[in-house]
């Protein structure tokens, strides 16, 4: 019965498209609807990674989600300002969890390079998948201690 919110930036889709469907594909084998109709499962993309935390705050403060997930990549080599997006994307949605009380996994992949990303994204292993579980566990959880 958990409703789950995804957010995800559209930079570097190539990435984050990957992470989303095995997002999408463990939370169907976990029994989530995840179909057009579903009212179990919203996605909301954003430009960047950079604009995760606000996007994840507004769905936050709508009390409809147990659990939120936040997917992006963000490659050192195609930026100077890595560390800049990086840093405020993690520092936002972990104080938008803990403001809300709701729990955001933070499903950002933070590379060198391009080939790290496509190995996290599928060609070794999709952390999508992992972030999904990790989501359903903490959806879960909080539910239960709340
Ligand atoms: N956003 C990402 O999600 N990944 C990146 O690697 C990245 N780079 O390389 O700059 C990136 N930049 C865009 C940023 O997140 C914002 O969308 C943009 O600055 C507008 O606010």
């Amino acid at each position: 019965s958990l409703k789950v919110g995804i957010v995800i930036a559209r930079f570097n889709d190539l990435i984050t498209a990957k992470l989303l469907s095995g997002c999408i594909d463990c939370l169907s084998r976990h029994g989530i609807d995840v179909t057009e109709s579903s009212n179990q499962i919203d996605i909301a993309w954003v430009p960047g990674a950079f604009e995760l935390p606000i996007v994840s705050q507004e769905l936050a403060r709508k009390g409809k989600y147990d659990v939120l997930i936040t997917l992006g990549a963000v490659i050192r080599g195609d930026t100077p300002h890595f560390d800049v997006v990086v840093a405020e994307a993690s520092k936002g949605i972990a104080s938008v969890s803990r403001e809300t009380g709701l729990p955001i996994i933070f499903g950002v992949l933070t590379t060198d390079n391009m080939q790290q990303a496509l190995e996290r994204a599928g060609i070794k292993n999709n952390l999508g998948w992992s972030y999904a579980l990790q989501a359903l566990e903490m959806g879960s959880l909080m539910k239960a201690v709340s």
